[in-house]
């Protein structure tokens, strides 16, 4: 997979060659290159926004210095990604989608956004998708960026040692998981739920889909409700 970034703050993606990522690009799953939004700024004092039409608060960055980066990087098969407070939730379902494309470009706004047209401009020959990883508000969509690729990375064809360690984890079922125990036994008067000594797959499967089922009530009952 093609993997594009665009952002203001380019450091901020050093940490990529350390985790997970580092690994994809290691053995050439991905290929991943970033853009400084700043390279693309003309003008004397290379700015990347301007103040908003219609008044208010902040700055709103410029689809003139956005048109300039991102026309050499998105063609008809990419996917490009605006990260926003404003955007659809993203969601292993969504992770799972990207995980299968072919050309991903993140545009990373900071501010207030980008000039909405942006976004208009490009869905006439491309898929674009805002996306928002949940209901708070950061300050740039740089790391969103990083929790949106540490989330699709991993389900990519070929990145997994197992996938089958993926079928059974918290969100694959539309259930949290059950909880995990290892060695030893007892622990500080804390001991091992004995199902899962017995040797009885079926009890053991059917405990922990109770598990899941009761931590799913307990801490995400809007997951039920779907
Ligand atoms: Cl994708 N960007 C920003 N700036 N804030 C967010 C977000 C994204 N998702 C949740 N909050």
């Amino acid at each position: 997979m093609k993997i594009d970034i665009v952002s203001i703050f380019p450091d901020i993606f050093d940490v990529l060659d350390v985790s997970l990522m580092g690994k994809a690009t290691a053995s050439q799953l991905l290929d991943l290159s970033i853009t400084n939004l700043r390279d693309h700024a003309t003008g004397v004092h290379k700015s990347v926004d301007d103040t908003p039409y219609g008044g208010g608060a902040g700055m709103v960055m410029s689809p003139e210095v956005w048109g300039n980066a991102l026309d050499p990087l998105v063609t008809p098969g990419s996917v490009l990604i605006v990260p926003t407070p404003a955007g659809a939730l993203f969601t292993q379902e969504t992770a799972t989608e990207l995980a299968q494309a072919e050309h991903l470009v993140f545009a990373c706004g900071r501010y207030e956004g980008i000039d909405q047209r942006v976004v208009e401009h490009y869905s006439e020959d491309t898929t674009v998708m805002e996306l928002s990883v949940g209901d708070y508000v950061l300050n740039g969509g740089e790391v969103a960026v990083l929790v949106m690729l540490e989330a699709i990375v991993r389900l990519m064809p070929g990145f997994m040692g197992n996938p089958e360690s993926l079928s059974e984890e918290s969100h694959e079922s539309g259930l949290l998981e059950y909880p995990s125990f290892t060695k030893p036994r007892h622990w500080r008067g804390l001991d091992v739920p004995e199902v899962l000594l017995s040797g009885n797959h079926e009890a053991i499967r059917q405990w922990r889909h109770e598990q899941s089922l009761a931590r799913t009530k307990a801490m995400r009952p809007d997951l039920l409700a779907d």
